[in-house]
């Protein structure tokens, strides 16, 4: 039998059909345009049945004991415990005094609509996901210059820069798309300190210095503007603050700034003119942008590049996205209007949107350790790992083991499990129907589809969530039988349900691909138009046009002690067989990457005396971690790049053991954990 779904081993959701056989996954294929030869395999896919049906799964509920060994118990015994002690704590400390805390797995998405409609009819406005170190300060910054994130139409575009992403390892659906604009003649740049697969085909490539995209924004928006290649037209009539930006920009000359960020200025203006001047350019922007001190304007001074060119809304430029017209089911009206939540000192960011809900994930820490600005005492964690992926993994590890009651839903039996008091087995994504974020946002809908029955007593988070909120006392909240009737409920104002999606694997259009909707509607900001200058930001006492004063901070962490810490140590790189600290215990993935790595420069190596295979050592000033030295010409001299996600499996390489969680975007509260100084030593000579 093959079911049509979509995968959500990782964020990527892409469609695909899964093969099964007697109840069981036995294959899984990505559906793409590319012939099946040149279509990108996804090896987390490729290893799906193995991850589903992984011996180390948690097959009940975990209670627990006073000896602090685990008691297995029943659906009903758990969740009454769970509720019992949520209840107990809202009535001796306060509702907001319980926490919830989401990663990634949750989806961005309909499932977190139910649990912030839990967590604000119980009372508590502390419903928090990592969206401050994923892809929401980001997200902000678009919000804030022309109304919604964009989305790049890479497949008409004649000019594609990829500005920190590898969709290489990350986006196939992507990736593929950018091959297929090769083929017919699309131009590439791309903006990495690595010289990534993409980076190596790419006509034009900025080896930047880490972390200092914003001011080569600024630098390029300079040459746009002086050379005339902007569009005057829309420049006049669609956006406000264009002579702030025109004077902030020129504090940022290419042949003045271009040696701080270790690039040429002659290759800074080949990108602007080839980016300015193709007929239609778009860009893609990831997630080397964000976790990084300046997230916010460098990516506003981004976002800034495409209406300046006059690329935005435009077919091969960057389309402002159509939402699936969807009811707000989270209930937020519920919440007594003074409860101000733990992330109170990034109110921007809390507010920037009506269903993005909360992501200064660091507060979460800040209000556990610190009380600040209020205690929280119990915490419920969801499809994470924050105890691996948060920033500074001692500090996180330090919360967690403080609070009074921990509950955490999750595959695995993780590190962050390991200090809860009750444990919840959750169905991984094919145990599963759900609807996910990526296709609320624009006008396309596919359904995650569940394709086996839920493995030994695990139960899909939605059904933990509902089950949970009826326990709490909320059960007009939760009145749905099954998910399909809360998801037709959520998608009634779009017309969609869930058994026309089931008909129509390949998605329901909700509204037909319109360009320049600008011109009937305005951009979705208070002034209608692109805002280079930003009312709303000089209000609250920030510069209203990104970098107005022609700052250049340094904003790696740790860059006062580059005595000590000479090296920039780069986060990442995300490999195509994992999700962050997920499946490294699969064998058939650990084939392919068998060890935690750290890419050096070969001049650095030497320098050192490292060899490939030599086992070394990383300090930062936060702590040290231990991984497998390997050569690469790829890199940047000065520059080491460590393997992400392996804390789970090789605590002894979490690389959160060395970011700093104390300096942190004063907008979006994102600490720069992407870079930072760090110190390399060889401990051991590969054999
Ligand atoms: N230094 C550094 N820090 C980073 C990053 C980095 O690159 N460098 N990346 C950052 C980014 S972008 C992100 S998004 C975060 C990710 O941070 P997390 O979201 O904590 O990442 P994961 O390790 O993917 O954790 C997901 C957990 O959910 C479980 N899970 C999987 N599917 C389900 C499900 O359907 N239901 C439930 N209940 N659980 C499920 C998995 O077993 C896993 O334990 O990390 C951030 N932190
Ligand atoms: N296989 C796999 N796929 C994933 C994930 C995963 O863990 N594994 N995670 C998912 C999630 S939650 C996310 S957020 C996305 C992230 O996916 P991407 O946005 O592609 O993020 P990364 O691969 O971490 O980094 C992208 C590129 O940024 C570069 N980079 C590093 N520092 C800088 C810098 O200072 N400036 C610039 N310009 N570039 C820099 C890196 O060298 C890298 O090539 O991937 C999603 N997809
Ligand atoms: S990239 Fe791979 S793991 Fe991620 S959603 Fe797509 S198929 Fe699944
Ligand atoms: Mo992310």
């Amino acid at each position: 039998m093959q079911v049509d779904t979509v995968c959500r081993l990782c964020s990527s959701c892409c469609p695909i059909t899964a093969h099964v056989e007697q109840g069981r996954i036995v294959a899984a294929k990505r559906k793409t345009s590319l012939p099946p030869d040149k279509a990108w395999l996804c090896p987390k896919l490729e290893a799906s049945a193995d991850i589903v049906y992984s011996p180390a799964r948690l097959r009940h509920p975990l209670i627990r004991q006073a000896d602090n060994s685990y008691l297995e118990a029943s659906w009903d015994e758990a969740l009454d415990l769970v509720a019992s002690r949520l209840l107990q704590c809202r009535q001796q400390h306060g509702a907001e005094t319980v926490a919830w805390l989401r990663g990634m797995a949750a989806d961005w998405g309909a499932p977190w609509d139910y649990v912030n409609r839990l967590m604000n009819a119980f009372g508590s406005p502390n419903s928090i996901g990592n969206g401050s170190v994923c892809h929401v300060a980001r997200e902000m910054a678009h919000n804030y210059t022309y109304g919604a994130m964009t989305i790049p139409q890479i497949q008409k575009s004649d000019c594609i820069v990829i500005w920190g992403k590898n969709d290489q390892h990350t986006n196939p659906p992507a990736y593929d798309a950018i091959m297929q604009a090769r083929e017919r003649g699309a131009r590439l740049i791309v903006v990495d300190p690595v010289r990534t697969g993409l980076a190596a085909m790419a006509d034009i490539w900025l080896q930047i210095k880490p972390a200092h995209d914003g001011p080569l924004a600024m630098a390029m928006i300079d040459q746009i503007i002086r050379c005339g290649w902007y569009d005057t037209e829309f420049v006049a009539q669609w956006t406000t603050g264009f002579e702030d930006l025109r004077q902030a920009a020129a504090f940022y000359r290419a042949e003045d700034i271009a040696e701080q960020l270790s690039l040429h200025p002659a290759d800074i203006q080949a990108a602007s003119q080839l980016y300015a001047q193709s007929e239609t350019a778009c860009i893609i922007d990831g997630n080397g942008l964000d976790m990084q001190f300046e997230v916010f304007d460098a990516t506003r001074a981004v976002a800034m590049l495409r209406a300046l060119s006059g690329n935005l809304d435009r077919a091969g430029g960057d389309l402002i996205p159509q939402p699936v017209k969807a009811r707000n089911i989270q209930l937020k009206e519920c919440l007594p209007k003074d409860r101000c939540p733990v992330t109170s000192d990034y109110p921007l960011f809390s507010t920037f949107h009506h269903n993005w809900g909360l992501h200064a994930q660091s507060c979460v820490v800040d209000a556990i350790l610190e009380g600040k600005p209020y205690p929280i005492n119990s915490l419920v964690v969801q499809s994470g790992n924050p105890a691996v992926t948060m920033t500074d993994s001692t500090r996180v590890n330090q919360a967690l083991s403080q609070l009074d009651f921990l509950v955490v839903i999750d595959l695995f039996m993780t590190r962050t499990a390991l200090h809860a008091d009750v444990i919840l087995p959750a169905c991984s994504c094919f145990e599963k129907t759900q609807l996910n974020r990526a296709y609320l946002r624009h006008s396309l809908v596919v359904l995650q589809n569940q394709v086996v029955e839920p493995l030994h007593n695990s139960w899909p988070d939605w059904k933990i969530i509902f089950e949970l909120g009826r326990r709490l006392g909320l059960k007009d909240e939760f009145p749905w039988k099954c998910v399909e009737e809360a998801i037709d409920y959520q998608l009634e104002p779009s017309g969609v349900t869930v058994a026309a999606l089931r008909e129509e694997p390949e998605g329901i259009r909700t509204a037909p691909l319109e360009h320049q909707k600008y011109r009937e509607k305005g951009f979705a900001t208070p002034s209608g138009k692109v805002e280079f200058a930003s009312e709303r930001l000089q209000k609250a006492g920030f510069s209203a046009v990104p970098f107005a004063d022609g700052r250049f901070d340094n904003p790696i962490s740790f860059a006062g002690q580059a005595d000590d810490y000479p090296l920039i140590g780069i986060s990442g790189a995300r490999s195509s067989c994992f999700t962050h600290s997920q499946f490294h215990h699969v064998p058939m993935l650990r084939q392919q990457e068998s060890c935690p790595t750290v890419d050096i420069h070969p001049n650095d190596a030497k320098n050192l005396d490292i060899s490939n295979g030599d086992q070394v050592e990383l300090t930062s000033p936060r702590g040290r971690i231990t991984l497998t030295g390997r050569i690469d010409r790829d890199m940047k001299p000065g520059t080491v790049r460590i393997a992400w996600g392996w804390g789970e499996n090789e605590p002894s390489a979490n690389l959160n053991n060395l970011t700093d969680d104390y300096r942190r975007n004063p907008i979006t509260g994102t600490p720069s954990n992407r870079s930072f100084m760090c110190r390399l030593r060889k401990l051991q000579r590969h054999p």
